[in-house]
């Protein structure tokens, strides 16, 4: 089963160093960011310090956040076709409002300030910038984010864009979506315009967020959008998401802006079930396809002979792939995002099983010794990529006294401080999630917020783990 399958099935689903435009580069990021250094109260005895200028951030992303779904010129994305359709989520929650951001911008980052965030991950809405997703810019939607970028700046916190967080726009996919090499070039296109607007604000991009997540979710199970369910469209959809990545790496270099781009990969560290030579071989065949496959053409611009070798004879996703595309898809990279939540388990008949707790979000078993194997087997075997968690977090059923995800920030922390000390080139770690958001097909089922969403009024409080964050940001380091 993969990431989030278990669930969904049952339910029907600078940075980092902030080298932002407005610092030099290689300067620490976002120092005297946020909050009240001066006071900083320091590490007791056991104390793990992290590196001067670590990306203490949090993520989020457009869909999940924004709301204001029909305002001020936004076109409709596939998120919002696929929320509006019957039984695709839990209850029929829909993005429409979400946490209101779109409107409470100012807020939400006078709280940021508050947790002393170095750095914020958000994504742009493509349909609300680019309405059909071609053609002219929506100046109203792109005002949105220059408030948002000028505010971040404004706070010290180095804003870091992602380009496609799922939410292709409505326009595109009635053209065929990324099932269509063209979309690859439509996705670059945009990229371009974002880099013309704002790149002389945001010092650090990701092109996708969690293809893989595209691949499973959207086009094989079809829990998540466009709602597909074919395993043989799912791979060619994969292949021109990782093709639109390069063609926008390609843009980036072209468009002679500053700063840093870089894809957003979830990936999990993949370890044989038993001792035995089946389950071996057949954790190999689960690592191919949960990170190679992805990890490889990005940073090495192939993809991986044994993956190829597994694809049937007559898999569309060969012909799909043409020449000169791996080199493409391979345009070097500034950083690589990982978005790390659990580890998976291979059976020698090839089945998946759990060996740790799981969370509210089944599919989320927690294993922080994960985050240290992913982090240090990237170091080991794809060299010296500067490297920033993207995604990390848990949901948590207590309201706002949230221990439990406290335990979980704490030790995954531990264990990211552990592959800093191992020599992993870490810069960054952003929590999953700023705020309570649209958790994807479990609606609002799941809180992920370091900041509680009043369902209804959409009143912000700060939960404990908030509150703890910030100290952790405030000390530059975590008190096991
Ligand atoms: C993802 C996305 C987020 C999710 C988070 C929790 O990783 O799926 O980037 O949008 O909400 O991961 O599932």
């Amino acid at each position: 089963m993969r990431r989030r399958h278990v669930l969904t099935l049952a339910a029907a689903g600078a940075v980092a160093a902030g080298c932002g435009p407005d610092k030099p580069a290689g300067s620490p990021a976002g120092v005297g960011g946020g909050g009240g250094n001066s006071a900083a109260p320091s590490l007791g005895p056991g104390g793990l310090a992290f590196p001067q200028g670590f990306a203490w951030g949090a993520s989020t992303s457009a869909y999940q956040i924004e709301g204001a779904a029909g305002e001020d010129g936004r076109g409709p994305s596939v998120w919002d076709t696929f929320s509006h359709q019957k039984g695709r989520t839990r209850g029929g929650d829909t993005g429409d409002v979400a946490a209101d951001h779109y409107h409470r911008v100012y807020e939400d980052l006078d709280l940021m300030q508050r947790i002393g965030l170095r750095s914020y991950r958000f994504s742009i809405s493509w349909s609300r910038v680019m309405p059909d997703g071609r053609g002219a810019l929506n100046a109203k939607g792109l005002d949105f984010y220059h408030r948002l970028v000028d505010g971040l700046l404004a706070r010290k916190i180095t804003p870091v864009a992602t380009l496609f967080h799922w939410d292709t726009p409505q326009g595109l996919q009635d053209k065929g979506g990324w099932e269509q090499r063209d979309c690859a070039q439509w996705f670059a296109d945009y990229a371009l315009q974002m880099f013309y607007s704002l790149g002389d604000k945001v010092g650090t991009w990701l092109t996708l967020n969690e293809p893989k997540t595209v691949v499973q979710m959207g086009y094989t199970a079809g829990v998540h959008a466009p709602g597909k369910r074919d395993k043989r469209v799912a791979d060619v959809a994969g292949h021109h998401l990782l093709l639109g990545h390069g063609l926008a790496v390609r843009a980036f270099r072209g468009s002679g802006k500053p700063g840093r781009i870089g894809a957003a990969l979830n990936l999990s560290p993949v370890y044989p079930a038993d001792a035995s030579a089946g389950a071996a071989r057949q954790a190999a065949l689960v690592d191919d396809d949960e990170n190679r496959r992805w990890l490889e053409p990005v940073l090495r611009g192939r993809y991986p002979d044994s993956w190829l070798a597994a694809q049937p004879a007559n898999a569309p996703v060969r012909a799909a792939i043409r020449d000169g595309d791996a080199a493409t898809i391979g345009e070097r990279s500034d950083l690589l995002g990982v978005q790390y939540y659990n580890p998976v388990y291979v059976t020698a008949q090839g089945g998946r099983v759990n060996k740790h707790p799981t969370t509210q979000a089944t599919w989320l078993e927690v294993f922080p010794d994960g985050l240290f194997d992913l982090l240090t087997r990237i170091g080991r075997d794809y060299g010296d990529v500067a490297l920033t968690v993207t995604e990390n977090g848990m949901p948590s059923t207590s309201d706002v006294q949230d221990d439990d995800r406290i335990a979980f920030l704490r030790d995954h922390l531990a264990a990211a401080h552990r592959a800093i000390a191992a020599g992993v080139r870490l810069e960054g770690y952003h929590v999953w999630s700023l705020l309570d958001n649209f958790e994807w097909a479990e609606g609002y089922s799941q809180r992920w917020g370091l900041i509680r969403v009043d369902p209804q009024s959409k009143e912000r409080r700060l939960r404990a783990s908030a509150e703890w964050y910030r100290d952790v940001i405030a000390r530059n380091g975590v008190q096991p």
